[in-house]
C-alpha cells in the first residue's frame, strides 16, 4: 500500500503555517525533520500528566516512567533488530553516542599504531571524536577515499584494511550527498582484518530499513531528531560483549552498582553508559515516533522518497548552472547542488523568501566540500510529507533566483 500522504501532511501541524507569506515548504529534513502529532500529544501527555525521575523513585509516576522508559528501549531494540535490549544505549543524540563510543572504545581497545579508518564523506561529529581519542591513544587515522560520483572507492578501502586496521568508522547514508554506502560488504570487509565496523546511521534511520544482526555491524549511531522524535535523545548500539569490555563513559547517578572512597563498581548494561537523569520524555516519547514510522512501513517510505528525489533530480538537471554534488548510483532523499556564479547562503535565503526551507553550507563535512572544491551547496531534503507539487514550486523558485542574482 503507498503512503497517503494527504493523510500523513494533516498529522504535522508545523505545516500548516505561512513562511515570508507563503506556505512553507520544508526540504530541511536531513538537518530535523517536523514532528507528528503522535509524538508531540505524547509529549504533552508527560509533561502534563507523568512527570517524574526514573529508575528512582518507589511512587506511582516514577514507577509508571520507568516501565515506558524501558518500553521504549525495547521497540527501538526491535526496530533496529538488536539481539538485546540493553544493547541500546540512550544518548542524546548521534553526536554524543559516537564521543560515548571513541572515548570509551579508545579506552579499552586502542593501542598505539592503531588506524581508524573514516570516509571523505563523514559528517564532523564522525571525524573529530575519532582525532581526538586518536590523539590520546597514539593510534593513526586513515582517510577512505570517495569518487567524483560520490562513492566509497571499494578498492582503494580494501587497500587500506590491515591487521593494524582497529575501527572503521562509515555513515550509512551521507548528509551532505545522499549516498547510501555499501555498508554490509564494507562490514564483512572489516572484520575479515579483525577490525570493528561503527555505523553512522544518523540519515539512514528514517529512510531504510536497519536490522544490526544483519549488518552485523558492532556500533551504531543515531538521533531521534531525524526519525520524528524529539531533540536531545539519541542511541549508540553495541554488541553486548564489546559493551561488556568498554569502560563508562561518565560517571554519577544510576551508572553504579555500589560507591565508596576506596572502590566504585559500576552498574550492568545498559545503565554503565547512562549516568545521570536522562532526557526521560526524549526517551519515552522516541517510542511514539519509531511506531508512528512502523505503521507507515520503511519499504514505502524509501519507495516514496526515491520518487521524489528522482523527480526532482530530473527537474533541477534542466535549469543551465546547475551543479548536482553527488550522483552515486544508490542515493536517497538528498539533492545537493550549486548555482553557478551565486553563493549557496544567497540562494538559501531568497527560497526562505519564498516559503521553501532548505539548508546551506558545509553541513559539517569540511573535507566533502574540499574535495568538490567548494565551500558550500544547497541542500534539499525530503521527507514523507513533501509532494511534487512541492518539487515543481521549489524548481520554479530556483529558476526565479537564478533570475534574480
Ligand atoms: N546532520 C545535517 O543537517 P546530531 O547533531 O548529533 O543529531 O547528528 C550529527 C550527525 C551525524 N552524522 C550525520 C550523517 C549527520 O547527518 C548528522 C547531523 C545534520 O546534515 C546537522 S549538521
Amino acid at each position: 500500500m503507498s503512503l497517503d500522504v494527504k493523510k500523513i501532511r494533516s498529522q504535522f501541524p508545523c505545516l500548516d503555517q505561512k513562511i515570508n507569506g507563503k506556505d512553507l515548504i520544508y526540504l530541511d529534513n536531513a538537518a530535523s525533520t517536523l514532528k507528528p502529532l503522535k509524538v508531540i500529544n505524547a509529549l504533552n501527555q508527560h509533561y502534563s500528566k507523568e512527570t517524574s525521575n526514573i529508575h528512582r523513585g518507589v511512587h506511582t509516576l516514577s514507577e509508571q516512567g520507568t516501565v515506558k522508559y524501558e518500553e521504549s528501549r525495547r521497540t527501538i531494540q526491535k526496530f533496529i533488530g538488536a539481539e538485546f535490549d540493553h544493547e541500546v544505549i540512550f544518548t542524546k543524540g548521534t553526536t554524543d553516542a559516537l564521543n560515548l563510543l571513541a572515548n570509551s572504545f579508545g579506552d579499552a581497545f586502542l593501542e598505539p599504531g592503531d588506524e581508524i579508518l573514516l570516509s571523505t564523506m563523514e559528517h564532523h561529529s564522525n571525524i573529530v571524536p575519532w582525532q581526538l581519542i586518536a590523539e590520546k591513544k597514539g593510534a593513526i587515522i586513515k582517510e577512505v577515499p570517495i569518487n567524483k560520483k560520490g562513492e566509497i572507492i571499494l578498492d582503494e578501502y580494501k587497500k587500506l584494511l590491515n591487521k593494524r586496521t582497529k575501527m572503521v568508522s562509515i555513515v550509512y547514508i551521507s548528509n551532505s550527498l545522499g549516498t547510501i554506502n555499501p555498508i554490509k560488504e564494507m562490514i564483512q570487509m572489516a572484520h575479515e582484518v579483525g577490525a570493528y565496523f561503527c555505523v553512522d546511521a544518523a540519515q539512514a534511520v528514517a529512510h531504510k530499513k536497519i536490522d544490526v544482526q544483519e549488518l552485523d555491524c558492532d556500533f551504531l549511531a543515531f538521533s531521534g531528531h531525524k526519525i520524528y522524535g524529539p531533540t536531545g535523545i539519541g542511541v549508540l548500539y553495541g554488541k553486548q560483549d564489546l559493551l561488556n569490555q568498554m569502560p563508562p563513559y561518565q560517571g554519577g547517578g544510576d551508572m553504579i552498582d555500589a560507591v565508596s572512597f576506596e572502590k566504585t563498581t559500576y552498574n550492568t548494561l545498559p545503565f554503565k553508559f547512562e549516568a545521570g537523569t536522562p532526557h526521560i520524555a526524549g526517551a519515552i516519547c522516541l517510542k511514539d515516533a519509531i511506531d508512528y514510522v512502523t505503521e507507515l512501513g520503511l519499504e514505502e517510505i524509501e519507495k516514496y522518497e526515491n520518487e521524489l528525489l528522482d523527480y526532482a533530480t530530473k527537474k533541477i538537471k534542466e535549469i543551465e548552472g546547475i551543479t548536482l554534488i553527488g550522483e552515486a548510483d544508490q542515493k536517497c532523499s538528498v539533492l545537493a547542488f550549486c548555482l553557478e556564479n551565486s553563493h549557496p547562503h544567497d540562494v538559501g535565503t531568497l527560497l526562505d523568501k519564498q516559503g521553501i526551507a532548505v539548508r546551506t553550507g558545509h553541513h559539517c563535512t569540511q573535507p566533502l566540500m574540499k574535495f568538490f572544491n567548494i565551500v558550500a551547496s544547497i541542500r534539499a531534503s525530503f521527507s514523507i510529507y513533501n509532494t511534487k507539487e512541492e518539487v515543481d514550486t521549489f524548481i520554479e523558485a530556483i529558476k526565479k533566483t537564478k533570475e534574480f542574482l
